[in-house]
């Protein structure tokens, strides 16, 4: 499929989308977040693929919501479109798992979307913010939600109220992201990460996925129960018997992803 505002390519296992608008910084214009949502859904939809990659540019993964499309809209244009529910959370619906390569500025919306991948890998040079507040709103992609069960609320509301931006440092440090890498090294390191993931048994990294995932919507003892029940119908599937038998003679295991 041609697409304006992405490019889309393969390596291996692995799905890469690029958010390809320079001129704007990737602002997620609603063409945009259309055309990921449709890579996803491509992606998603091929066996050959077992995780996903997304990245912007060495300047900027994204800078936010596109503000000039935005600038305009009334409340009944928001409400009445769902705006931005609508396309939005395509990431967080979708199985395969999903890695955040963030170079340069993760703002406002683009913040948003990095905070719905799996995780997010961060080039030295990344920044994050949600400057919303400094012009006239408020997140609205999960800002306020995600960014608070990531580094918790003293951050949080330092960033959301003032619009601080923190780098590539203070934001591992606060568990925003997994691992800081070098510029040039990010695409290299996430798409590995990635092929690393797709070459593991399919079905027992999409329970995992989902047993992770649970930790953010349900109390502790129903999730537990919920991770105790998804690691029994590991003993189900023919990746487990070959993955601790492979162990256990000391060879490296091939999934049948069954
Ligand atoms: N929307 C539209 N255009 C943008 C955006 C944006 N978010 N960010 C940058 N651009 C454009 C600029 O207008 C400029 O275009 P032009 O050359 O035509 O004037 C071009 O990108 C380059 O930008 P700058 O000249 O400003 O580049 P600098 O290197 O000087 O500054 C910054 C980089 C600091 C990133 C700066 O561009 C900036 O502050 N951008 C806006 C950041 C921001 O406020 N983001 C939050 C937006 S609101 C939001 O995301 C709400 C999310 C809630 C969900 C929304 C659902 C749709």
């Amino acid at each position: 499929m041609a697409y304006e505002n992405i490019t889309v390519e393969t390596h291996r296992h692995v799905g890469l989308i690029t958010l390809n608008r320079p001129k704007a910084l990737n602002a997620l214009c609603s063409a945009l977040i259309r055309e990921l949502g449709q890579a996803l859904d491509a992606f998603e939809a091929d066996d050959e693929i077992g995780a996903i990659v997304l990245t912007g540019s060495e300047k900027a993964f994204a800078a936010g919501a596109d503000i000039k499309e935005m600038a305009s809209k009334s409340f009944i244009d928001a409400y009445l479109a769902d705006f931005i529910t609508n396309g939005w959370e395509r990431i967080t619906t979708c199985r395969k798992p999903v890695v955040a390569a963030v170079a340069g500025f993760a703002l406002g919306g683009g913040c948003e979307v990095a905070m719905m991948c799996d995780f997010i890998l961060a080039a030295d040079n990344a920044k994050f913010g949600q400057p919303e507040i400094t012009i006239g709103t408020i997140p609205g992609a999960g800002g306020t939600q995600r960014l608070v069960r990531a580094v918790g609320k003293a951050k949080a509301m330092e960033m959301v109220l003032t619009g601080r931006m923190i780098d590539a440092v203070e934001a591992e440090r606060a568990g925003l992201v997994s691992r800081v890498v070098p510029l040039a090294e990010l695409i290299d390191e996430a798409v590995k990460v990635a092929d690393k993931i797709a070459s593991l048994s399919r079905p027992v990294v999409l329970l995992a996925k989902e047993a992770v995932n649970a930790a953010f919507e349900t109390p502790l003892a129903q999730g537990i129960r919920f991770e105790r029940r998804l690691f029994h119908a590991t003993f189900a599937t023919e990746d487990q018997k070959e993955g601790m038998a492979a162990f256990i003679e000391k060879r490296s295991p091939a999934f049948r992803n069954r």
